[in-house]
């Protein structure tokens, strides 16, 4: 009698947990505030800023960006580690930013960038967008892949400004459970058998 009544509980407890697992849709905000986070750096002297209160027109979020100083050649902000997309049918890559001064900057360039195969070849999202705009957002729904990375380039040839680019945001409705419904509804099924025995 005991014996029968813990297989039970275990079949509720799997059930449970294979629901929660169907909600955990992947969402990745670095603010840098004091870190990169999930991002790392390349290409010029891209690095982490913090803003000391002087100086500067500061529009980024708190006192934390990534700053892109004003030097030629590729500077880019990538995703760290590869996201396992291979169940999503949709993700997002947005982020805000502002040059130092607040006057126009139309010679910096800068484009988001996505890799199915973890950063041997990138895609462009989208077009490239000047150092005018606040922010930019850019969604795709084909092609995502176990391996998928996400990064921003600036792809100027000088300039006369710092940029400070910051909120960096990744979402995507891929779960980390394939079939969560399937495994739930196996489990519900499972108890269903045990209750019906025990009659
Ligand atoms: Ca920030």
């Amino acid at each position: 009698m005991m014996k029968k009544l813990n297989t039970t509980t275990l079949a509720i407890a799997c059930a449970v947990g294979s629901i929660a697992s169907a909600n955990a849709a992947i969402s990745i905000l670095d603010g840098f505030e004091g870190s990169l986070g999930n991002w790392s750096v390349s290409g010029g002297l891209t690095s982490l800023y913090t803003y000391g209160g002087s100086g500067t027109n500061w529009a980024p979020t708190g006192t934390g960006a990534v700053l892109i100083p004003s030097t030629n050649g590729e500077q880019a902000l990538t995703l760290t580690n590869a996201l396992d997309l291979s169940t999503a049918t949709t993700a997002t890559i947005s982020y805000d930013w502002v040059n130092g001064s607040g006057a126009s900057q139309p010679t910096r360039f800068f484009i988001a960038q996505y890799s199915a195969d973890g950063g041997s070849n990138w895609t462009n999202l989208g077009s490239q967008h000047n150092g005018n705009i606040t922010s930019n957002s850019q969604t795709i729904t084909t092609g995502l892949t176990a391996n998928s990375l996400f990064r921003v380039v600036d792809l100027s040839a000088g300039g006369t400004q710092n940029m400070y680019l910051d909120n960096m945001l990744i979402t995507s409705d891929a779960v980390a459970v394939p079939e969560p419904t399937t495994t739930a509804l196996l489990g519900l099924g499972g108890l269903a058998l045990i209750l019906r025995r025990r009659k």
